[in-house]
């Protein structure tokens, strides 16, 4: 049974998606238009409580958390290598990424993409000027891991957790201060968008603002 991913260009979903391609997984798409609201319908709250993209339907199960579907396609699909299996030494470092990724940067851009959340419309203005200073510590730290252990957050090897912060990283891309302007993200990401899976996933989802010129 093919995996459906219910998806909104350039949103969380898209990491999943790219995934797929990099994983050369069949699967099928459903787009949810979340300029009309689509993602709060009944029928897609039935797939998904939290009323956010994306979610993948995995063995006719309807599964959420970009990170966590990101995780359990890399252990489902050991051969390709996305993700250090349970008893490597290195798994340790690929959950706290894994982890990190998930519960202190994407949690910030959540705040950044919808800044009336925390406190109402009144407050926007604020969020987002807290929100900023923060991200940018992110890519402070995540451009030190680099630069102790590049060229990928697990030094050598390719995971599942650059898939989600090259993600992450291009949703900086209309900061102040966006994450390619650091000194070892910037050779970073230009190594990530290259892949054949990003340039793809960009022409899927018709995102044309972030390829290598
Ligand atoms: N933690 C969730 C966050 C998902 C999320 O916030 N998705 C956003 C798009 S990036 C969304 O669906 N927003 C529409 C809404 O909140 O109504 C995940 O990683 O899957």
């Amino acid at each position: 049974m093919e995996p459906v991913l219910y998806y909104s260009p350039g949103a969380a979903s898209m990491v999943v998606h790219w995934f797929l391609l990099e994983l050369g997984a069949p699967h099928r798409l459903h787009l949810v238009d979340t300029s009309t609201g689509a993602q709060k319908s009944p029928e897609y709250l039935a797939l998904n409580p939290n009323g956010v993209v994306p979610t993948l339907v995995l063995d006719g199960v309807p599964r959420f958390e970009a990170a966590a579907l990101l995780m359990t396609l890399a252990d489902r699909d050991p051969q390709h290598r996305f993700a250090p299996a349970f008893d490597d030494p290195q798994r340790a470092e690929y959950n706290q990424w894994m982890f990190h990724l998930a519960n202190a940067v994407q949690p910030l851009f959540r705040n950044w993409g919808y800044p009336h959340e925390p406190a109402g419309e009144a407050q926007a203005d604020a969020v987002r000027a807290s929100v900023a200073p923060r991200i940018e510590t992110c890519w402070e730290r995540l451009d030190a891991q680099l630069a102790k252990q590049g060229p990928y957050l697990l030094g050598d090897r390719l995971t599942a957790a650059d898939f989600y912060l090259a993600m992450l990283m291009r949703w900086s891309r209309n900061m102040p201060r966006p994450a390619t302007t650091w000194p070892h993200l910037a050779p970073y990401i230009t190594r990530m968008r290259a892949r054949p899976g990003f340039i793809e996933v960009s022409r899927r989802e018709g995102l044309v603002d972030w390829l290598n010129s």
